[in-house]
């Protein structure tokens, strides 16, 4: 169905795996506009409650937005690039489901700004991650500016995109910007437990929980609270909410239906 992408749905759980290990599944626009159109179908497919984005092969996450089409772009296509691929990743990073980035090996430029993106990040021992733009003469353009700034503090934000150099897996992991590290042999079954756990919650809190988290950075504490009540507000005219709080009384396990 997909030329650069495989995708998968087992057990309420997507998988999307970019599938160009010979370039180390660089984004190029036709992976761009693949990757667009599979997380509309999962953002409106109700029996799929989380995913996992990872890279085929061993060696590479994504090592990068496509630099032979980068080469190419002006003033003018640099922008729209840019803007269609941020349209892209807000759409991870807003799709109301928990994503999770597996990232095996090199996740450089592009693919570093994908996993920040999403909603957690596990790394295999091999990830490599980095925002090497600078040396390309352009900046991060995927939302890294923003995201990683976000995530890591402006002090190492600064450090990394000004000098575009790699880190680690558990310099990612110390410095706060990735959840996990494990070994690459356990990376899919981590990824895979971790999304199972989330699948067993009830969907509309998680989806109200994703919202209001990334809001904060968003507005002011005062509308950044008010949004909280409103979405606690919401979760509390659910069924699950009914269930959860008499499970507990009840001294049982609650068993949610997502409504
Ligand atoms: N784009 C295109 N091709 C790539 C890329 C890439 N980002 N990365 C690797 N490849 C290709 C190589 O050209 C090579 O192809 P071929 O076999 O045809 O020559 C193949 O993948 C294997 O790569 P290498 O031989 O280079 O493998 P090595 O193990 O020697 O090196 C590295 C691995 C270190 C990952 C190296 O490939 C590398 O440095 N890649 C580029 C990393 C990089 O700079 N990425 C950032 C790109 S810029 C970016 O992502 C900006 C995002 C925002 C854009 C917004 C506007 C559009």
């Amino acid at each position: 169905m997909y030329q650069n992408i495989l995708f998968e749905v087992k057990d309420k759980i997507a998988y999307v795996t970019i599938n160009r290990p010979e370039k180390l599944n660089a984004l190029n626009f036709q992976t761009m506009s693949e990757l667009r159109d599979v997380f509309i179908r999962i953002k409106n497919d109700d029996d799929i409650y989380a995913v996992i984005i990872t890279g085929a092969g061993e060696k590479a996450f994504v090592a990068g937005a496509d630099i032979s089409e980068l080469n190419k772009l002006d003033a003018v296509t640099g922008r729209e690039f840019a803007e269609r691929g941020q349209e892209i990743f807000n759409l991870i990073e807003n799709l109301g489901k928990p994503v999770i980035a597996a990232v095996n090996g090199y996740a450089l430029g592009g693919g570093s700004e994908l996993a920040w993106a999403c909603h957690f990040r596990i790394a295999a021992e091999n990830a490599v991650f980095g925002q090497p733009e600078i040396d390309l003469g352009i900046i991060p353009g995927y939302g890294g500016t923003q995201r990683l700034t976000r995530l890591a503090g402006k002090t190492k934000a600064m450090e990394l995109i000004l000098t575009g150099r790699r880190f680690t897996a558990k310099e990612a992991y110390e410095m706060g910007v990735v959840n996990k590290v494990v070994p690459l042999s356990e990376l899919m079954k981590e990824a895979e437990e971790l999304a199972k756990a989330l699948a067993s919650k009830p969907q509309i809190a998680v989806r109200m929980a994703i919202k209001a988290v990334n809001m904060a950075y968003e507005t002011t504490l005062t509308d950044g609270l008010h949004l909280e009540a409103t979405l606690f507000a919401i979760c509390c005219g659910t069924e699950d909410f009914k269930e959860g709080t008499s499970a507990f009384l009840e001294k049982r396990k609650p068993v949610f239906k997502n409504k």
